[in-house]
């Protein structure tokens, strides 16, 4: 059975063998969460990204973590939120799923997510938490053996943990 922990903190702390990047589609950087892991990783990170040409909404690829404590970076860009009426939640789970499989495919036993799309992306917060657990509950593969959801702020936080409260 797969763990499941909520944290408030910044991801780019984490000792855990992967973190998920909420990206754009050029994988050359940004602000946010973005931002925040390539100036933690260093240069080299955008030296691996550019070598993927770019990414679509709801794919995912992997990076090591250069000078991050994680072992590895998992890039996916989220889809921008314009009302739901083009595949966002699709593509939500999409960046879920895409990303649990390359951990599992990189023998990750841990795994931290941001709460992609949220953020600049306009996602609204309670309907992007329901998704990123709907999908990492059903997710049923051995490994990663734990997920954490890594919020920014408490509030989000107590999105995630009043879900599962009632989940689990
Ligand atoms: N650790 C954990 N979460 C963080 C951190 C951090 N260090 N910093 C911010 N967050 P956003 P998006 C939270 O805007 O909506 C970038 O420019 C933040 O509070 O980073 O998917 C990319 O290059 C929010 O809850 O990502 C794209 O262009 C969450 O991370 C665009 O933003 C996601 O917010 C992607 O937009």
């Amino acid at each position: 059975m797969m763990k499941i922990e909520v944290i408030c903190g910044d991801i780019t702390q984490l000792e855990v063998c992967a973190i998920v990047n909420a990206a754009n589609c050029t994988l050359l950087g940004g602000g946010g969460v973005d931002g925040a892991i390539h100036r933690a990783a260093g240069p080299d990170l955008l030296e691996a990204c550019r070598k993927f040409n770019g990414c679509q909404t709801g794919e995912a690829r992997i990076t090591p973590g250069f000078r991050l404590p994680a072992k590895f970076v998992i890039h996916t860009p989220g889809p921008v939120w314009h009302g739901g009426t083009r595949r966002e939640p699709e593509l939500l789970r999409a960046c879920y799923e895409n990303s649990l499989t390359l951990a599992e495919e990189n023998n990750c036993r841990s795994l931290a997510f941001p709460c992609i799309s949220t953020g600049v992306y306009g996602y609204p917060k309670q309907a992007a938490a329901e998704i990123a657990l709907a999908a990492v509950l059903s997710w049923k593969n051995k490994l990663p053996e734990k997920v954490i959801f890594c919020c920014f702020s408490e509030r989000d936080a107590e999105i995630y943990r009043s879900l599962l409260a009632e989940k689990l």
